[in-house]
């Protein structure tokens, strides 16, 4: 047996033979395009929430510049948001292996003396701490928002989004300097020969131990566990009889109960402290504001208004959906024209009898109050809502976050926020 450096400064002290260029840069290719589609689809997530349109949606209120990209998301189609959402948690979480081998692959360089050889150097080690302090913060801020559910009270949106501009400007610092040779290397272990190309020879352990697996078998291995997080994530977002193969997902396993009021719920009438003598036909009421007042309708009078059907899913931020509901209400927009608008309806506030909450409220834009399928619904696949899914009434509105499908409504507000 060979004696082992104890200290991990030692490049004698890294004994896998692994560890190279190849290995680490079909790593890091996968997660170039891996971590860009994740940027992409977690800002796109954010300017679905409306935060640019009242204070009540914006999650991260210190935002800044870092919202010059906010655009009025659209209506259609309608599985837009369980898309782009179950797209983002699905690969972040699929991706957790390979930045975990990534990671690996390169940890010797953490360790790397002397610190910095130059000014250079010292930059690039300083944006080296950024990246993987970042992207172990992504990772780790996302999963756990997903698997424990509001583990951070009220904070996980900012901490993930400021996150997500610190780790993606410090990425594309990395991929602009990297991902050229990453190409390289790969292509050259394919049998294409290139001139002049200086390996990245510091990963080779200088005294390796004998391997237990090949490259390719490692990389398998990697891949192997991505593929296994994959198909027990994927149901949550398939929803339907996929759902049951979401072992890891909290919102997975079959749907919670059967009937038509059966499928995935995200917060209980008990857990928002709905009072049900609040609900009942005598209590409740709806009332709506707007341009010529307030107009105060219940159950019966809210009956008799036109009632309109439209099929639309659930789609939460933590990449559970369901498949399309069939809900039936009345329209949005016709509730505005009840308080003066008639043509072109304004932007709505909406408020629920829950008393405690940050989604107790929240706030749609005008194209989501047009669109004729967005509804105050009443009703869900042929049977009045159940208390849990939001009785007497609720919001839905195509391609939105769930987190805009407001339960236990109790106050319409229409006007321009
Ligand atoms: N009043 C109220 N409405 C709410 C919520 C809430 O906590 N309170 N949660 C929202 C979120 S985050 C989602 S994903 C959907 C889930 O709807 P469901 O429980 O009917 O599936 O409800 C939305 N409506
Ligand atoms: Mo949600």
């Amino acid at each position: 047996m060979r004696d082992r450096p104890r200290l991990p400064v030692s490049p004698e002290f890294w004994r896998s033979p692994l560890r190279g260029p190849w290995f680490t840069s079909v790593l890091g290719l996968v997660l170039l395009v891996g971590v860009t589609v994740l940027f992409v689809t977690g800002l796109l997530s954010y300017a679905a929430y409306n935060p640019d349109l009242s204070p009540v949606n914006d999650t991260t209120p210190g935002k800044g510049i870092l919202g010059f990209y906010l655009f009025p998301w659209p209506t259609g189609p309608v599985w837009l948001y369980r898309f782009t959402q179950g797209l983002h948690v699905t690969l972040g979480i699929t991706l957790v292996p390979v930045l975990l081998a990534k990671l690996w692959s390169v940890v010797p360089r953490l360790f790397a003396l002397p610190p910095a050889r130059s000014l250079a150097h010292a930059l690039e080690r300083i944006s080296l701490l950024l990246l993987v302090g970042g992207g172990l913060f992504e990772f780790t801020t996302g999963v756990l928002n997903v698997q424990l559910d509001y583990v951070f009270p009220g904070s996980f949106y900012p901490l993930h989004f400021y996150g997500a501009w610190v780790f993606f400007a410090a990425f594309v610092a990395h991929a602009v300097l990297k991902a050229p040779a990453a190409v390289r290397t790969v292509r050259r272990r394919r049998g294409v020969p290139e001139a002049g190309v200086r390996e990245e020879d510091d990963l080779v352990a200088t005294r390796p131990d004998a391997p237990t697996v090949s490259r390719r078998g490692a990389l398998a291995l990697v891949g192997g566990g991505s593929l296994l997080l994959f198909l027990t994530t994927v149901g949550q977002s398939l929803g339907g009889p996929f759902r049951r193969t979401a072992l890891l997902a909290p919102h997975g396993g079959p749907d919670p109960a059967g009937g038509p009021n059966g499928f995935q719920i995200n917060k209980t009438a008990a857990y928002a402290g709905i009072d049900p003598a609040e609900t009942g036909r005598d209590a409740w009421r709806l009332v709506v504001t707007g341009r010529t007042g307030t107009v105060r309708l219940d159950r019966a009078q809210l009956l008799r208004m036109p009632l309109h059907s439209s099929s639309l899913p659930i789609a939460c931020v933590e990449g559970w959906s369901t498949a399309d509901q069939w809900w039936r209400g009345v329209r949005l927009r016709d509730l505005a024209a009840l308080v003066g608008y008639d043509g072109d309806p304004p932007d709505l506030f909406v408020e629920s009898l829950q008393r405690h909450g940050a989604f107790r409220h929240a706030a749609l834009r005008a194209n989501q109050v047009a669109d004729g399928r967005s509804l105050l619904a009443l009703y869900v696949n042929g049977e009045e809502l159940s208390p849990d899914h939001g009785h007497p009434a609720r919001i839905i509105v195509p391609a939105a976050p769930g987190v805009l499908n407001t339960k236990w409504v109790a106050r319409l507000t229409f006007g321009d926020l």
